[in-house]
């Protein structure tokens, strides 16, 4: 019967970063033929479900994905073959069933991510919906304000940033096709203030600048002038986000700015910082500001700044809405951020999404570091109705694939699509 699964397999691709990951092709009887690329992060929270890699050393320095491909074609294929690909919901259930385990690894959540998303485009494409509208509904008409990640540190670049990203946010803009204005015309202002400065405007691996500046709160300085550089107002019509990926740099109890030669800091220390630069920059959210293991120095930093600034959790909640479910009681933040691939599949996206519509956060959908060409995140973003996307810069078409669907979204809603700023009430 048209629809019902007919074949699904997957072949081995490369990432942005040149390593390897998964395609997977389905195809629906009737000749409806999908796919969909898995990607790949490099700053993992510690409870992320696991991507399956060979580990045999002779080929991609054991990052090879023949054994997540072949759990694909041996194992999940024979158990999908004959069902409708619009049961998304049952599918992704049977996927969690056949692994198994609590964290995918048995199978991959790399090969059971890329099945879950392949589903959900052909059966998209089956009933002949646009993949926004299919998951969202006919009703999903918000266009997400970008978060544009223009000076790369951290686990993404050499250089002498331990923060991570540094992001540009145009949510002042009026379109998201004006919006994509802006944050490129800044980019572009950046990089002429960089070169004039005489600093390196090669990029680190989300297409970010990856300059070696004195400290991380140059960062901050450079961004203000290249966003007046561009005409814009900084805060009113661009402002900053930070994802310091604190992560990275906890060190035992406390936080060690080592690529900077800042030197050791507690939890409250930090906080401080965060709260001065809030003062001196137009910062309206903070992402990972603190460790995946401080839950108390996350409710600190939101009960200090949580009033105004969007408080984001990503490497501490992995998409999991057991995690965050405990965040939204303890007040841990106040927002989310949601990738695929920390959870692996979209039916439990959705549920972590649900999770945090119901306490009134944000939830915020984001690439990862290591992309593909796969624009999916653009489309989910929309059929989530979620007010923000993290995306990457303004170059390297692993992110502008992401920007340039949204354009495509925006054009065919036409009037009916609406982009808000959710800073404004803030
Ligand atoms: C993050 C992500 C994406 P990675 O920390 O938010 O920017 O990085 O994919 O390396 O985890
Ligand atoms: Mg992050």
């Amino acid at each position: 019967m048209n629809g019902r699964i007919a074949s699904l397999g997957a072949i081995e691709i490369l990432d942005s970063r040149g390593n390897p990951t998964l395609k997977v092709i389905i195809e629906l009887h009737g000749g409806t033929r999908a796919s969909a690329s898995v990607p790949s992060g490099a700053s993992t929270g510690a409870h992320e479900a696991v991507e399956l890699r060979d580990r045999d050393l002779k080929r991609y320095g054991g990052k090879g994905v023949r054994r997540a491909i072949a759990a694909v074609s041996e194992i999940i294929a024979p158990k999908l073959i004959g069902i409708s690909a619009t049961r998304q919901r049952d599918i992704d259930k049977r996927l969690i069933e056949l692994d198994g385990t609590k964290d995918k690894s048995k199978l991959g959540a790399n090969a059971i991510l890329g099945v879950s998303m392949a589903v959900a485009r052909a059966a998209a494409k089956s009933v002949r919906q646009p993949l926004y509208s299919y998951l969202g509904g006919i009703d999903e008409h918000r266009l997400p304000v970008p978060m544009m990640n223009v000076i790369n540190g951290g686990a993404h670049a050499d250089n002498s940033l331990d923060f991570q990203e540094f992001m540009l946010v145009p949510h002042g803009a009026p379109t998201f096709a004006e919006a994509l204005r802006y944050g490129t015309e800044t980019f572009q202002a950046l990089k002429a203030l960089l070169r004039k400065l005489g600093h390196v405007t090669s990029v680190g691996d989300e297409g970010g600048f990856a300059p070696k500046l004195r400290d991380n709160e140059e960062a901050c300085g450079l961004i203000v002038e290249a966003i007046e550089m561009a005409g814009f107002l900084p805060g009113k019509q661009v402002a900053i986000a930070l994802d310091p990926a604190a992560s990275a740099f906890r060190v035992g109890d406390g936080y060690t700015l080592s690529k900077s030669g800042g030197g050791p800091k507690t939890s409250d220390e930090l906080i401080d910082l965060y709260a001065q630069w809030s003062d001196l920059y137009p910062i309206v959210s903070i992402e990972d500001g603190l460790a995946e293991n401080d839950w108390e120095g996350f409710r600190a930093l939101t009960a200090k700044l949580g009033g105004h600034i969007q408080i984001v959790g990503d490497d501490i909640y992995v998409t999991n809405s057991k995690f965050i479910r405990q965040g939204i009681s303890e007040r841990t933040t106040n927002a989310a951020l949601i990738k695929l691939n920390q959870i692996g599949t979209v039916t439990e996206t959705i549920e972590a999404i649900d999770q945090c519509r119901s306490a009134g956060w944000e939830y915020i959908i984001s690439h990862r570091s290591g992309e593909t060409e796969d624009p999916f995140i653009a489309d989910f973003a929309v059929a989530m109705g979620s007010s923000q996307i993290k995306a990457g810069s303004l170059c390297r078409s692993e992110r502008i694939a992401k920007y340039n669907r949204l354009l495509e979204i925006e054009h065919e809603l036409g009037d009916a699509a609406h982009f808000a700023s959710p800073f404004l009430s803030r």
